[in-house]
């Protein structure tokens, strides 16, 4: 809220003014897919099972990544800047953008859904980073009350998501946030 990261200070080390940056070493590092990546191989122990197994692995969460660049995050962050904006300008939502945004958002929901199959886990049987990041942007769903029962494979991955106790605990503390934000949209309504 407050544009930190329009900051010079903060543009200074993530020129696209963009969180997150990542500063280890000598190694200043933007982009989530890149710093993702770059946990996995820096910390091999701890972290380097989330970065895949083999090959073939690797390149599937590099797979999965790209698509959520170009496809998922622009696709299921659409609806929640429109209503953002227009809360925070006090101006009316457009409709018909709502209503495109929404089938767009579904659509790309039912693309997850395949990818995933019954799958555990993106890439197969081990939660790997591209679950990690794909799951922190469905998140946003809590926003639109959207039920994900539909898309049944989506459904049964979230869940199984939230069964880990980490991510649990920070997806508790994501809906804390959610429900204080809850009275800024019920106030843009009633406007
Ligand atoms: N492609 C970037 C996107 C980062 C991004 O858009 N971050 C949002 C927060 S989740 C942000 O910094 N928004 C502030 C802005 O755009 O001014 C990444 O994956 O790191």
């Amino acid at each position: 809220m407050k544009q930190e990261q329009r900051q010079p200070e903060y543009k200074a080390i993530n020129p696209f003014g963009t969180v997150p940056t990542l500063v280890h070493n000598k190694l200043t590092l933007c982009e989530s897919n890149a710093i993702l990546y770059y946990l996995c191989e820096a910390f091999p122990a701890e972290l380097g099972k989330y970065g895949g197994a083999n090959l073939e692995e690797k390149a599937l969460i590099q797979q999965h990544l790209s698509w959520y660049q170009g496809t998922y995050r622009p696709s299921l962050i659409r609806i929640l800047r429109l209503q953002f904006v227009g809360m925070l300008t006090k101006t009316p939502v457009n409709e018909a953008e709502l209503t495109e945004g929404g089938k767009k958002m579904q659509e790309t929901l039912g693309l997850l859904d395949g990818l995933l199959g019954e799958k555990p886990y993106l890439v197969g049987n081990n939660l790997t980073i591209a679950d990690l990041l794909i799951f922190e942007e469905t998140t946003n769903i809590e926003f639109y009350k959207l039920d994900l029962a539909p898309w049944k494979n989506v459904k049964a991955w979230y869940d199984r998501m939230l069964t880990n106790e980490v991510i649990g605990a920070i997806h508790n503390q994501f809906l804390e946030t959610a429900k204080a934000l809850e009275p800024m949209f019920k106030q843009k309504e009633g406007n």
